[in-house]
């Protein structure tokens, strides 16, 4: 067991003002890890004030500068790649290899937007009247609200932490619970990168300091990214105060497979893509929607290569899948597997806990055939390395099936009819969409995020991504130095249209 993990506010590690602390541990191997703040709503307001103070002259740090501070960012997350994805698999489990890439997709967002620090592009337009100039400028907000889960626990934060810093925001940032040492871990980073004290705040603990963020009157804007309950929760109350919010919350992703496919591929793209991460990314493939003339080889070949999976400590060198998150996600996957075989559906492999491979929360991969689109493990998220093989007649109805779903983050269809393809492309639904690759591993620099139930139509990452965190500034400035009103239409002016004025 290592130090109490504290918050990071005002520039310093501080206590919680309760006293109280719960504990982080490994999903693996069920060791306490180590002893964490339990923060409340005073140490919330807390992080608030002091992200307030920061903000004065974060603001007004020109952006280029705040910029080279992402790329020193970069450079450090760089040189402790190893020890913090280390830390990640001990902390949420997912594999090294997965840990090292949620790194890398932080160190891809802070070159990203430390550019953004010379750009933050607005844009200029033709004005109506003579002598005067329009611009539109990004503007900061001032202090966001950040709000991440475990699954990624570095790169879903920087995503939301980049973007809003380079914009000249402060951030408070409630972490999950389940994640609280590799967050403070980031949070070091950003000190040695040489962040002044405030611009970055940390507050661990649970939901409760989750909801005292949302609902403190100095933050105008929150980010969320985790379930869809607490999502709508934060939404709903953050909505009566009149606030921004950025959600993306769940995912029932699927993977269309045409008869004209290429088998290999396409088998090795939902392999990944159902059980990697241990099938815990809201990118996660849970559906797989197959045309019935390659369903037969389909699901002989992802059942050999679903026997190759080894399933252990992520830790563990030639480990592929770690284990679920905590009790909860275990018993949550276990349920599901009794409303699958209430609904009818047929085992083909997998379908339970998986003891051999450690104490912790393993459980076995899955793939169910025979499940029909209105089954509920085809409609609701599981959050768990369980497929659901759907067969369909042809692209239309492959489509159509896609798009009947309470959410729309990802998509895939692997054929290599280019016609089929780009029909696809046109017709499916979601946020994203990929041709010939799994329903994951979405880079930064396009925007990410979906459509209907995963979200409320904002994006992250890309230039989208800085819509989240800044608001526009319209700007005219006249340099006449006389009055131009005789050009203005009397019957505008009366009417209230003061165009040009
Ligand atoms: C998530 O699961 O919340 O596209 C994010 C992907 C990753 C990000 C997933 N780059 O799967």
């Amino acid at each position: 067991m290592t130090d109490l993990v504290k918050n990071y506010i005002g520039g310093r590690w501080v206590e919680g003002r309760s006293g109280q602390t719960f504990e982080t541990s490994n999903p693996a191997t069920l060791e306490v890890i180590a002893p964490v703040v339990r923060s409340g709503a005073q140490d919330v307001a807390d992080a608030v004030a002091a992200a307030k103070s920061a903000y004065s002259t974060w603001r007004l740090t020109p952006a280029p500068r705040r910029g080279e501070l992402l790329f020193k960012l970069a450079l450090i997350l760089t040189e402790r790649k190893d020890d913090l994805a280390r830390l990640m698999t001990q902390e949420m489990g997912k594999t090294v290899a997965e840990t090292r890439g949620d790194v890398q997709e932080a160190i891809d967002m802070a070159y990203y937007m430390g550019g953004e620090g010379r750009r933050l592009k607005g844009y200029t337009a033709p004005v109506e009247m003579p002598n005067k100039f329009g611009m539109a400028l990004r503007d900061s907000v001032g202090i966001v609200g950040l709000i991440t889960p475990w699954n990624f626990p570095v790169a879903v934060p920087s995503w939301k932490m980049l973007p809003a810093l380079v914009a000249g925001n402060t951030v408070v940032w409630k972490p999950s619970e389940d994640t609280p040492a590799s967050s403070a871990m980031f949070v070091q980073a950003f000190i040695d990168a040489g962040f002044p004290a405030g611009v970055v705040n940390l507050v661990l603990g649970y939901g409760d300091a989750g909801a005292a963020l949302t609902e403190h009157p100095d933050v105008r804007i929150l980010s969320f990214t985790g379930s869809t309950t607490t999502g709508l929760a934060v939404y709903s109350k953050a909505a009566a105060l009149g606030k921004k919010v950025t959600l993306e919350m769940g995912g029932k992703n699927a993977i269309i497979v045409l008869d004209d496919a290429n088998l290999d591929l396409a088998v090795d793209a939902i392999t990944w893509s159902a059980y990697g991460t241990t099938g815990q990314r809201c990118t996660a493939c849970s559906r797989l929607i197959v045309q019935s003339g390659i369903r037969p080889k389909l699901t002989e070949a992802l059942l050999a290569k679903a026997k190759t999976l080894v399933v252990g400590d992520g830790l563990k060198e030639g480990v592929t899948v770690g284990p679920l998150v905590n009790q909860k996600a275990l018993d949550k996957v276990s349920a599901y597997m009794d409303v699958a075989r209430q609904d009818g559906a047929d085992l083909l492999i997998g379908g339970g806990r998986d003891t051999q491979a450690g104490p912790g929360y393993f459980f076995q991969p899955t793939l169910f055939g025979g499940v029909t689109p209105a089954m509920r493990i085809a409609r609701e998220e599981i959050f768990g390395p369980v497929l659901s093989m759907i067969e369909v007649g042809s692209l239309e109805e492959a489509v159509q099936v896609n798009n009947d779903s309470a959410y729309g983050l990802s998509s895939s269809i692997f054929t290599e009819n280019v016609n089929k393809a780009f029909q696809a492309i046109r017709d499916l639904t979601t946020g994203i969409v990929y041709i010939n690759h799994g329903t994951t591993g979405a880079e930064i620099q396009f925007p990410f995020g979906g459509t209907r139930g995963t979200g409320n139509g904002m994006r992250e990452a890309g230039q989208a991504g800085l819509d989240s965190f800044t608001e526009w500034k319209s700007v005219y400035v006249d340099f006449s130095g006389r009055l131009q009103r005789a050009q203005i239409d009397t019957d505008a002016v009366l009417s209230g249209d003061l165009n040009g004025s």
